[in-house]
């Protein structure tokens, strides 16, 4: 049963093999007997952009003429991969494709690769971003999301000699066929300058803002494909550009070469996304990225408002609902507070309740590093007006909230105030987010327990219904149905084919856990999916991996908490303790990782270092008899991430325990059937709740021993001492066994894990992470146990759909109604 189709009629086999020869022909400029793979890729998207607008004009015409309430998705991140199969796939083409081109005499999968990942988040939070839009629209709910069109993305990986180097990220250098220019939308933005307070005639204050900068922002739009076409909704992204207006003046006085470099300062807002996640720069640019798309992004929600309600504001909370994609676009709050006041001439009491019934916040993390600060000093250079808009927003909280509760209390003023008084004083994000916002939530029940206890107690005291939690989810159609077609096809077997758009449906695939047949075939998808894998990691590494060992995952961004280095300190054990007993007796693994590191981040670097100089030495030694491999895939991504989940046997996550927010890797690689290696984090707690204990190994301390333990005093050291096989392996670091002639090389991680304190804890949750790996290589040599539980964990994923998160949004935050799509 299709819900509501925004596109009508979709094309037969025959139909797309001549629309992709006319495109061929009309687009592209080329013919059949001449054209390249990309002309081939470009000519088939331009076949299925046809089907696209048509759904994009249905969509868009029903929204208006219904006037609906939408949600307005700010984030300054979103990692969107690959869209050429995800969009067959959604319109449900991709099977016709597949034959069209084959009679074409090609195969869809090089077509495929000739399209570059749009990256343009780093790790999480944007490919949450990009989950959610998808479901959006599949949920047909009227939305938009709004960010940035860098022109360089996450950068690209590479390794010299076991370092990171970073490669610039040109996804779009000849152009991307999915984006749509949009000239007519055009915004115009302001930076820098002065406020002027000036009087009117009644004696009435007004400030007067006079720009130092005017800055044009030009929207490129790319389509948002629902599962089987029920909405096709979008993604506006805003490109920077010097101003027409204001280069003009430039010209006049003869400042050729000064407007010419204007012009770069302008284009420079869009060029890069900043490769930082969890750890805030506080760079003046980054400041601008953030206020230049939340200012274009209101102007253009405002003149779609006003487009539909004319003049009158008592409407706008009731239309128009923001989801700040953590902190990142915070500005927005004191930018719609500034055109209210200051150019709708609104009292402040009626703009501030506008304001507070309109923006929604979502916390991603808890890491002091994370949350953003800017610095008074520079806030009030960018963007002079916003200062005194927040300070007069604080002022305000202060009186009539915090000294309500708390009279005279000084100290809850220092901990609340949206200003912290230190030598340099700064605006401090998080806090603006919540007194701005009607909602805050976390990103997995324990996060947002921890959100309130932790992070703003005092925040709960004044507005206890403010808080609230939406666990994270994936897309099922990217993260199962697309990426892994032969588990999808198994699925529709058995089970039927609704469970891409109801993953609850999988709880019936459940019923055949213990049946040998579905076992066989569930290990048979598994063992093609790592054979798959197995090429790809020989054409990228030349590592030779052998399919039928167990295929280890850990795939994310680096980060000390995260801890890779725990990963590794294990695959060291195992080699010790193969090189101390030949005969040693473990089933053959490979260890698989995939992770950038921040190009700032010193010991994430060498981590990576570690793990490459490691992986050297034990893919090479004789004596290990292929019982250990180990592969660092360089630059991974969302098309790697493609790769290696439907292969992966085993799936870490292994955060220290209150550290990491959900998580959304851990449910993309149960979905598909790998056995979880984690710590009682995020949201493997609640992964754990599904599965149950028998088909997840859990390890390490709890989120409440992590606090007692550093509460009593943490002592590294002892572990080092008392574990002989820790003192072992970190002694072995510090040798030249894996940097021959170069002692001390990989000195760094010891160092940070014995003189460093070792913050995340990894030493003392190193023996039950060991065990738990046992636990998991046992569970591994009764091969139907293994495909029982591997079954289990794909059949009970479903309440990890990001359908259910947006369901919970829109229940617990936005209260959006759906909108069923008509065609004209
Ligand atoms: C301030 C700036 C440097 C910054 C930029 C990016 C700070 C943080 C980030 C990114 C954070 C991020 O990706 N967080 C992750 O969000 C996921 C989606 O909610 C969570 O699943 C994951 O646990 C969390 O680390």
């Amino acid at each position: 049963a299709k819900a509501s189709v925004a596109i009508a009629a979709l094309p037969s086999t025959e139909e797309l093999k001549n629309s992709i020869i006319k495109h061929l022909h009309g687009s592209l400029g080329t013919d059949v007997n001449k054209a390249s793979p990309q002309a081939w890729w470009r000519a088939t998207c331009a076949a299925v952009n046809e089907y696209v607008y048509d759904g994009l004009r249905n969509t868009q015409r029903t929204h208006y003429l219904q006037n609906t309430r939408a949600v307005h998705y700010f984030s300054l991140e979103y990692l969107m991969g690959r869209l050429f199969s995800n969009n067959l796939h959604n319109i449900g083409v991709y099977d016709a494709a597949k034959v069209a081109l084959a009679e074409l005499g090609l195969n869809i999968a090089d077509l495929e690769d000739q399209e570059e990942d749009m990256a343009l988040g780093n790790g999480g939070l944007g490919r949450l971003a990009a989950c959610f839009i998808d479901s959006m629209a599949t949920l047909n709910f009227p939305a938009i999301g709004y960010g940035i069109h860098y022109e360089h993305g996450l950068f690209k990986q590479e390794f010299s000699d076991g370092r990171q180097i970073e490669r610039p990220d040109s996804w779009r250098e000849y152009g991307n066929p999915w984006e749509i220019c949009r000239p007519e939308s055009i915004q115009e933005i302001s930076v820098y300058g002065y406020v002027e307070t000036t009087y009117d005639l009644q004696g009435k204050m007004k400030k007067v803002w006079h720009p130092g900068r005017i800055i044009k922002g030009v929207p490129w739009d790319i389509p948002v494909v629902g599962y089987q076409g029920s909405s096709v909704n979008v993604l506006r992204l805003w490109e920077s550009r010097a101003s027409d207006f204001f280069n003009w003046d430039v010209f006049n006085s003869g400042g050729y070469i000064d407007a010419a470099r204007q012009n770069i300062e302008a284009e420079t807002i869009s060029k890069v996304l900043y490769p930082n996640d969890e750890t805030d720069a506080g760079k003046e640019l980054r400041l601008i990225q953030q206020y230049f798309f939340c200012s274009c992004s209101l102007k253009d929600i405002i003149r779609r408002y006003k487009r539909a309600n004319g003049d009158d504001w008592s409407k706008f909370p009731q239309q128009v609902a923001i989801q700040l994609n953590d902190t990142h676009p915070a500005v927005a709050i004191p930018e719609l507070m500034r055109i209210l006041v200051d150019r709708a001439d609104m009292g402040w009491d009626d703009a501030w309740n506008i304001c507070q019934h309109v923006f929604a916040y979502t916390n991603h993390t808890l890491l002091p590093e994370a949350l953003e600060k800017w610095s008074v000093r520079l806030f009030e250079k960018v963007l002079p007006r916003h200062l005194e808009i927040i300070y007069e927003i604080n002022r305000r909280f202060l009186v009539e909230q915090v000294d309500v509760l708390w009279p005279g209390d000084n100290d809850k003023k220092r901990k609340l105030s949206i200003i912290e008084e230190s030598h340099e004083p700064m605006v401090r994000m998080g806090h603006l987010s919540v007194v701005g916002s009607f909602r805050v939530n976390g990103v997995a029940q324990i996060h947002s327990e921890l959100v309130k206890s932790d992070l703003f107690p005092e925040m709960v005291a004044l507005w206890p219904d403010k808080f609230t939690n939406v666990t994270n989810g994936v897309t099922p159609r990217r993260w199962l149905k697309a990426c892994n077609p032969r588990l999808a096809k198994l699925l529709d077997e058995t089970i039927g084919d609704e469970w891409p758009r109801d993953l609850k449906q999988l709880e019936k695939f459940a019923a055949f856990a213990d049946d040998p047949a579905i076992q066989d075939a569930f290990m048979a998808i598994k063992q093609q999916n790592k054979a798959d894998l197995a090429t790809v990691v020989k054409k990228l590494t030349n590592i030779s991996i052998d399919p039928h060992a167990i295929f280890d995952v850990q795939i994310k961004r680096l980060h000390e908490y995260k801890r890779q280095h725990l990963n590794l300190l294990h695959i060291l054990a195992l080699y010790r303790r193969i090189l101390q007993n030949p005969d040693y007796d473990m089933v053959p693994r490979v260890f698989l990782f995939g992770a950038k590191a921040a190009p700032g981040y010193k010991l994430a670097k060498e981590i990576i270092y570690a793990i490459n100089k490691v992986a050297e030495k034990i893919n090479n030694d004789k004596r290990v008899k292929n019982r250990l491999k180990v592969v660092f895939m360089p630059n991974y991504r969302v098309t790697l991430a493609e790769k290696m989940i439907p292969a992966a046997d085993v799936s870490e996550q292994i955060s220290t325990a209150g550290k990491e927010a959900s998580g959304t890797g851990n449910m993309k690689l149960a979905l598909n059937g790998a056995i979880t290696v984690g710590t009682l984090d995020g949201a493997n707690i609640e992964i754990a709740e599904e599965v149950g204990p028998d088909n997840i190994s859990i390890f390490g301390l709890t989120v409440d021993e992590v606090k007692a333990l550093q509460a009593k005093g943490y002592h590294s050291w002892d572990y080092y001492y008392q574990d002989t096989e820790i003192k072992a392996i970190l002694d072995w670091l510090e040798t030249d066994y894996f940097t021959p002639g170069k002692p001390g090389e990989l000195s760094a991680i010891k160092r940070s894990l014995l003189e460093g304190g070792d913050p995340y804890l990894v030493l003392a949750d190193f023996q039950s992470y060991v065990k738990a790996q046992e636990k998991v290589e046992s569970w591994y040599r009764d091969q139907s146990g293994w495909a029982k539980k591997a079954i289990l964990n794909t059949a009970l994923m479903g309440k990890f759909t990001s359908d259910r998160s947006i369901e919970d949004y829109v229940e617990r935050v936005w209260k959006l109604d759906a909108c069923k799509i008509s065609q004209d």
